[in-house]
C-alpha cells in the first residue's frame, strides 16, 4: 500500500513537472505573480542571508516559506539595463537599454512579461522604477502591458523621495507640496506602496501580474524620521547615511509583509507566487578604512568572511548577485535552498511556465520552474553559459568558469570559481584553451544595440527636472553641457542653410508618411533625436548617442515607410551647422518588408564630405522598411548624424 502511494505520488510529481507549459492551465484560475524588486538591495544585506547589521522578519519568513537561490545573478550590473533583461527575457548582448542614462526606451515592438501576460488575460500593474523609456518614448510601460504603471518612468527623476509629481500612464500625479530634494511633505515610496496593495485588491478575483521595481534604498538615502523602521536604527553608530540605508531595507521588508497580509486577507495566498530580488550587485556604500566593503557589507559573506570581487557597475561576481527567493504555498516546498546558476533573463520564461503563457521565442532565458517546484522527475534544464556586457566590460560564466574583460582595450582574465570565488587568481595564462572557447562565445552572444526612440523629450526633460523642482523651468542648468552646445545651429548657420537647402527634396516620399521604427541609438541629453532625421527641418539633426557611454557603430536608421513601395534610391543631407562629427562617410542602404529583418544590402557606398543633398540610386526594389547603416564618419570619431533623410520612391 505505501509501495503503491508512493508510486502515485512520483506519478502526480511527474505529471506536474512535464506541464511546464500548461501548469496554470490545470487549475481552475492561473496564479497570479508578484515580482517585488529591490533597488540597490545587496547580496548579504538582507537578514535571512546572514546579514548581522539589518531586519527583514519578513523577507526571512518569505525565504523560510519559500526558496533561495544562491547563485541568482543580476542581468546587468546596473538599474536601467538589469530591469530591460528582467522584462523582456535577453540577456545584455540582445537587449535594447543598455545604457544607464536613465530613459533609454525600448523598442516599440519588444514583448515584456506583461504583454505576455495580457495574451492571457493577466491585469497587469507596475509600481516603481521602470527605466525601461522616458515619456513620450517607444519604451513606456503603458506600450509594453502594463494596464497601469505608477512611480518614475525615468531614473533620474527616481533619485528624490519627495518629487513634485509621480507618473501614471505618462500623465503627472502631483505630490502636493514636494519640491524634490531630500524632504517634503509626501515621501514617493508610500504612494506607491499604497498603489501595489490598491492595484492587488481591485483585481484579486482575476489573474493578475503586479511587478514592483521599488526605488529604496537606492540613494538618495531618505526615510521620514516618523517612519517607525528608523527608531530601530537612529541611535546606531554608523553614519547617518547607512542608518537611513537600513532603516530604508527594513521599511521595505515592512512592505513586502503588507503585501503577504494582503494576499490572506483576500484568500488568494495559495495561488499566487511571490518573487524577491535586488536589481543589481552591492554597491560597498559607506565605505572607510575601518570598513573596506561598506558598513552593510553586501559582498562579504558575513560567517566566513568570502568576498565577491567588484560592486554595481562591475561586472565582477560582486556586480552581479542579488539575493532572490520564490515562495509559492503548496508549490514550492518550504525552507529550500538552490544552487542552480541563473539570472534575470530566466524570469520572463519562468513566468510563462508558471502561467502556462506562450514566451516569445527570442529570448534568451531558460525557465526555473523545474528547480522551483524541485519535482526530481523533470532535471531542471542549465545555460550553456551566462553572458553580460555594459559600458565596455565583458563577463561570461559557463559553470565555475568565469571570464572577465574590463573594457575593450585591456586583457582578458580568468577565474576558477570553483577553487576562488573572489576572482583573485587569474588563469587567463595558466588557461588559453579555457579562455579562447570563452572568449569566442563572448564575441557571438554580443549584437549590436539597437535603442527605440523618443517622439519628444521635452516631458522627459521635464522629469529629470523635477528631481530639483525645476521642472516649470524652460531649460535645466544643471542637465547642459557647459559651454557651448556642439553641434547646435547657431543663428548665422540657421540663416546660411535657410538660404542654401531646399527640403523636401523634390521627388522624395513626403516626410510625415514615414515613421522611425529604431534608431541603434539617439543623443535624447541634448535632443539629437532619431525623428529629426525626417522631420522636414534641415536644422534638425539626428546624432548617435554620445553623453554618458558613446554608442559605437554601425549605427542603424530604420524607417517605416507606412505602405509597400516602389523603392528607387535616398536622398542624404548631412548636418547643416559648422560641425562634421558623425557626417557619414561609409554607410549601407537595405529594405524589407519587415521592421526587424534585411536582407543583404541594395547599395554599399561612400558619400561625400558635403552639406549639400547628394542622391543614392538603388536598384527599384518593393519594400515597407528602409534601413540606412551608418559604418563610418568624416570627423575620425565613431559617431552618426543625418540632417534630413528622403527616400525616392512611389
Ligand atoms: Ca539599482
Ligand atoms: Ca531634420
Amino acid at each position: 500500500m505505501v509501495l503503491f502511494i508512493r508510486i502515485l505520488l512520483a506519478l502526480a510529481s511527474i505529471g506536474i513537472a512535464n506541464w511546464t507549459g500548461s501548469l496554470a492551465a490545470a487549475t481552475e484560475q492561473p496564479p497570479n505573480v508578484i515580482y517585488i524588486m529591490a533597488d540597490e538591495l545587496g547580496y548579504y544585506e538582507p537578514a535571512f542571508m546572514g546579514n548581522p547589521n539589518i531586519q527583514t522578519p519578513n523577507l526571512d519568513r518569505l525565504a523560510a516559506e519559500g526558496i533561495i537561490f544562491r547563485n541568482m545573478f543580476a542581468g546587468s550590473s546596473v538599474c536601467a539595463p538589469t530591469r530591460c533583461c528582467f522584462l523582456t527575457g535577453k540577456h545584455s548582448g540582445h537587449t535594447s537599454v543598455r545604457s544607464n542614462g536613465g530613459g533609454t526606451p525600448l523598442r516599440a515592438e519588444e514583448a515584456t512579461i506583461a504583454s505576455m501576460l495580457k495574451q492571457r488575460g493577466y491585469a497587469t500593474g507596475g509600481y516603481g522604477k521602470w527605466g525601461c523609456g522616458g515619456r513620450d518614448s517607444t519604451g513606456v510601460p503603458e506600450k509594453h502591458g502594463f494596464d497601469e504603471f505608477l512611480g518614475y518612468y525615468d531614473q533620474v527623476h527616481a533619485h528624490t523621495y519627495y518629487p513634485p509629481y509621480l507618473i501614471r500612464n505618462s500623465e503627472e500625479v502631483p505630490l502636493t507640496g514636494n519640491s524634490g530634494g531630500t524632504q517634503g511633505p509626501i515621501y514617493s515610496q508610500y504612494v506607491i506602496r499604497d498603489a501595489a496593495l490598491k492595484f492587488i485588491r481591485q483585481h484579486h478575483q482575476q489573474p493578475f501580474f503586479c511587478y514592483m521595481p521599488f526605488t529604496p534604498p537606492h540613494g538618495n538615502f531618505n526615510i521620514p524620521d516618523s517612519d517607525p523602521a528608523w527608531a530601530l536604527y537612529k541611535d546606531k553608530a554608523w553614519p547617518e547615511d547607512a542608518r537611513r540605508y537600513a532603516a530604508m531595507v527594513t521599511m521595505l521588508d515592512r512592505h513586502v509583509g503588507e503585501v503577504l497580509a494582503l494576499l490572506q486577507e483576500l484568500k488568494i495566498d495559495n495561488n499566487t507566487i511571490i518573487f524577491f530580488s535586488g536589481d543589481n550587485g552591492a554597491n560597498d556604500y559607506f565605505k572607510s578604512p575601518q570598513a573596506p566593503r561598506g558598513v552593510h557589507m553586501g559582498n562579504k559573506n558575513p560567517r566566513t568572511g568570502v568576498e565577491f570581487r567588484g560592486t554595481k557597475g562591475t561586472l565582477y561576481e560582486g556586480g552581479l548577485r542579488v539575493p532572490f527567493v520564490a515562495r509559492w504555498p503548496g508549490r514550492i516546498a518550504p525552507g529550500r535552498t538552490s544552487e542552480h546558476l541563473a539570472y534575470f533573463p530566466d524570469m520572463l520564461p519562468t513566468i510563462a511556465a508558471i502561467t502556462g503563457t506562450t514566451a516569445p521565442a527570442d529570448t534568451d532565458g531558460i525557465s526555473i520552474l523545474p528547480e522551483l517546484l524541485g519535482a526530481a522527475a523533470t532535471p531542471q534544464p542549465k545555460h550553456d553559459y551566462l553572458y553580460w556586457e555594459i559600458s565596455g566590460w565583458t563577463a561570461i560564466r559557463q559553470n565555475n568558469w568565469r571570464a572577465v574583460q574590463p573594457n575593450p582595450n585591456k586583457p582578458w582574465e580568468l577565474y576558477d570559481l570553483s577553487q576562488d570565488p573572489s576572482e583573485s587568481r587569474d588563469l587567463a595564462a595558466a588557461q588559453p584553451e579555457i579562455l579562447e572557447k570563452l572568449v569566442g562565445l563572448a564575441r557571438q552572444a554580443h549584437q549590436p544595440v539597437r535603442e527605440g526612440t523618443f517622439a519628444s523629450t521635452q516631458r522627459h526633460e521635464r522629469d529629470r527636472r523635477a528631481k530639483f523642482g525645476k521642472h516649470d523651468e524652460a531649460e535645466a542648468v544643471e542637465l547642459k553641457p557647459k559651454g557651448k552646445a556642439k553641434g547646435k545651429a547657431t543663428a548665422k548657420d540657421k540663416a546660411a542653410s535657410q538660404s542654401r537647402i531646399k527640403w523636401p527634396a523634390e521627388g522624395a516620399l513626403p516626410a510625415d508618411s514615414m515613421r522611425i521604427v529604431l534608431a541603434s541609438s539617439e543623443n535624447t541629453a541634448n535632443g539629437k533625436l532619431a525623428v529629426n532625421a525626417i522631420d522636414g527641418d534641415p536644422d534638425t539633426l539626428w546624432h548617435s548617442r554620445f553623453s554618458g557611454t558613446k554608442a559605437l557603430p554601425p549605427h542603424d536608421l530604420i524607417i517605416d515607410l507606412g505602405t509597400e513601395r516602389t523603392i528607387q534610391g535616398f536622398i542624404y543631407l548631412g548636418r547643416q551647422d559648422s560641425g562634421w562629427n558623425g557626417a557619414l562617410e561609409n554607410i549601407e542602404f537595405a529594405v524589407s518588408q519587415s521592421s526587424d529583418q534585411f536582407e543583404a544590402a541594395l547599395v554599399r557606398t561612400t558619400l561625400q564630405k558635403s552639406k549639400a543633398p547628394q542622391e543614392i540610386p538603388c536598384p527599384a526594389t518593393r519594400a515597407r522598411y528602409v534601413r540606412l547603416r551608418a559604418l563610418t564618419e568624416y570627423s575620425g570619431n565613431q559617431f552618426a548624424s543625418v540632417a534630413e533623410l528622403g527616400i525616392r520612391g512611389h
